[in-house]
């Protein structure tokens, strides 16, 4: 068995590359030791090359790869990028017209699944389920507050997708004439808090955004014109 002594046998580690400034080495100790915050959402896996030199003259060294990997934790909320999205349309617009596909992202939801149970209906997980929360307020086409939350019905949100698109019209005229449920002179521009969530997070994780849709007016009456 060899030994080293005196000098020879002082030896001292460092990280010779792969650290990534995450983790760092006791230069008397060998010990590695986690230096600041670990983020599987950025890098899951390092490979930390350390070096050991002895005191000896000349110096004898070694290397050694030491392999850490991260386990993810869901630590990321749900964010609306960008946090007001906004949105302009036709008060003619027909009912399932698609108004606005609100956009949120979470790092670290667990991926969209989607599957058939028995009966052959879609069962659907993972991913971020959207939803209106309060509050939420509209003006009217001269920019008074609008009273009621009559708007609410102007719209229906899919919780899996974010398309928020035009109602179907509870009134058997406008059905008739194809229009939505979309009611300029009830309210002109509305604006609704949206809420992302992500349920594969314990407890689950929310997040909240803006959407302002504007009703633009359509002239309801085609022009006619004069002949002279
Ligand atoms: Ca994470
Ligand atoms: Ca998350």
């Amino acid at each position: 068995m060899l030994t080293s002594a005196g000098a020879n046998a002082e030896i001292r580690y460092r990280i010779q590359k792969g650290a990534h400034d995450a983790f760092e080495v006791d230069a008397e100790t060998g010990v590695v030791t986690v230096s600041g915050p670990l983020d599987f959402d950025r890098r899951s896996s390092y490979d930390i090359r350390l070096v050991a030199v002895d005191g000896g003259v000349p110096a004898l060294s070694g290397t050694a790869t030491l392999t850490v990997s991260v386990m993810n934790k869901n630590d990321k909320v749900p964010t609306f990028l960008p946090s007001t999205q906004r949105a302009h349309v036709s008060e003619d617009a027909p009912a399932g017209r698609v108004v606005l596909h609100l956009n949120a992202t979470d790092a670290d939801a667990a991926p969209v699944v989607v599957s058939k149970d028995e009966e052959g209906a879609e069962q659907r997980t993972g991913g971020l389920a959207f939803s209106l929360v309060q509050p939420v307020y509209a003006v009217d086409a001269d920019g008074a507050p609008v009273r009621t939350d009559e708007f609410l019905s102007f719209f229906r949100l899919d919780e899996f997708t974010g398309e928020l698109s035009v109602a179907p019209s509870s009134s058997s005229s406008s059905t008739a004439s194809g229009r939505g449920a979309l009611n300029r002179a009830a309210a002109a521009v509305i604006t609704l808090t949206v809420a992302a969530t992500d349920l594969s997070a314990d407890p689950p994780q929310h997040g909240y955004g803006t959407a302002v849709i504007t009703i633009v007016d359509v002239n309801d009456f085609p022009p006619e014109f004069a002949v002279s």
